[in-house]
């Protein structure tokens, strides 16, 4: 069995994988990435769209920043609608200069793929049946299969990156795991197409007809979504019924801003919010989706993988430079006193302006007032701008 002995080895290739060992690389800790599926699939997937500023800055860091300083779009704002009426919000008249780029998540993973080739970082791609062994002694290690071939990789520490589908999560023993999950009764029907966006900056819209959003991903490719039931087959809904749908829950005002193109993708997302604590056993530590899923409304997921990996490089830093555990002792509840307060906003936007069902009972009256008073309030609109450009890490 060929094995391979490193600092860190780090199970998952999506952006905390490879954010992580981008960092770890300017600190001089050697790591290594095992990824399950090839390069074009990880490359391939369409997820999020909005960076904050703290993500930004990591990807500075990280030496991967110049793409998205060139191509990505600052936003100093955004719009919501109620029916026919639409409110900006000014994230930085609001926040002191605050903004966040919109730049896609597909473009982080390339960026930061290529800079990890380009620097001789070890990724590694189609690796089968990880497994993670040895997790409360001072080697842990990791097995893996590549082209039917048994690799075992011995190192320091293990950073679970790999998804909410991973193994790493499933490695903690079930006596020390804790879950706290909501799913929702809807999902988000989303398009990547060729069109110009809606309005310069993105619309969340609450209509009777159900949540949309209109976002972008440059000036000629839009990025949009309607709330749809949780099993929505996409093939149930052709170009024409998305584009129809999209057009009825803007204001009548901007219903003709919408522009069609060329749809070129279109998928379902289901919506859940959920973490699992601790987020860390012996000597492997949870960072991103392994740990935690927000309903994308607040734009967190991405952002709350960067904190994470913000607060792991920190952690690991200190232990070689140190030999102290105890960074990597407070990781956990580090990184969960920011997961939480994400996750209450990716709750709370989510509850405001999606359509929860025929129900007209208390709480939808509630969640209708809740977002009246916000957009009616400057210390609403302050809460909903600060936490959307994102919270001190
Ligand atoms: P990821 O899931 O991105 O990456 C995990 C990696 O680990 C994958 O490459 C996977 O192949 C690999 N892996 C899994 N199991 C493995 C194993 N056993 N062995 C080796 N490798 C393994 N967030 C937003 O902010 N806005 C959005 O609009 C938004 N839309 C989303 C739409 C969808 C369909 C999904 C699923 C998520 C969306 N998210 C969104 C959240 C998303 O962006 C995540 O927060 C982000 O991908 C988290 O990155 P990672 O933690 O790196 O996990
Ligand atoms: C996106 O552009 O994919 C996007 C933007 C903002 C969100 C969710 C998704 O809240």
């Amino acid at each position: 069995m060929a094995t391979t002995r490193i600092q860190v080895g780090i199970i998952g290739s999506g952006p905390a994988g490879l954010l992580l060992a981008q960092l770890l690389d300017k600190a001089g800790i050697s790591s290594v990435i095992l990824e399950r599926r090839d390069r074009a699939y990880v490359e391939g997937r369409i997820r999020a769209g909005v960076l904050e500023q703290g993500t930004v800055d990591l990807l500075n860091e990280a030496g991967v920043g110049e793409r998205c300083a060139r191509e990505g779009m600052v936003h100093k704002g955004c719009y919501i609608s109620i029916q026919d009426e639409r409110f900006e919000i000014n994230f930085e008249e609001l926040t002191g200069g605050k903004h966040v780029v919109v730049y896609g998540q597909t473009e982080v993973t390339k960026d930061l793929i290529n800079a990890r080739l380009a620097c001789g970082g070890d990724l590694r791609f189609d690796c089968e049946n990880v497994a993670i062994h040895d997790i409360e002694s001072d080697k842990p290690r990791l097995t893996y299969l590549s082209a039917g071939e048994p690799h075992e990789v011995v190192c320091d520490f293990i950073a679970g990156c790999d998804g909410f589908h991973g193994v790493s999560r499933q490695a903690m023993p079930a006596s020390l795991l804790r879950v706290y999950e909501r799913v929702y009764p809807f999902g988000w029907l989303g398009i990547l197409a060729e069109a110009p966006p809606v309005m310069d900056e993105l619309i969340y819209a609450r209509h009777p007809r159900g949540f949309a959003l209109y976002s972008m991903r440059s000036p000629k490719v839009v990025r949009h979504y309607i709330q749809c039931l949780p099993d929505t087959d996409p093939e149930d809904w052709p170009d024409e019924r998305v584009w129809d749908e999209l057009r009825l829950r803007l204001p009548k005002g901007d219903q003709d801003k919408l522009v069609t193109g060329r749809v070129f993708e279109k998928s379902v997302t289901p919506m859940r919010s959920f973490v699992a604590e601790p987020m860390r056993f012996g000597r492997m530590f949870l960072a991103g989706d392994a740990a935690h899923i927000v309903p994308p409304t607040g734009a967190k997921g991405l952002n709350l993988a960067a904190s994470d990996v913000h607060y792991l490089r920190n952690a690991l830093v200190s232990y070689y430079k140190t030999n102290a555990m105890d960074g990597l002792d407070g990781y956990s509840t580090q990184a969960l006193a920011r997961i939480w307060k994400a996750q209450r906003f990716s709750w709370w936007m989510t509850s405001m302006l999606h359509n929860f069902g025929p129900q007209d009972d208390f709480d939808s009256r509630v969640r209708g007032a809740e977002l009246a008073y916000v957009l009616s309030s400057r210390a609403g609109q302050t809460s909903l701008a600060e936490n959307y450009v994102g919270l001190p890490f």
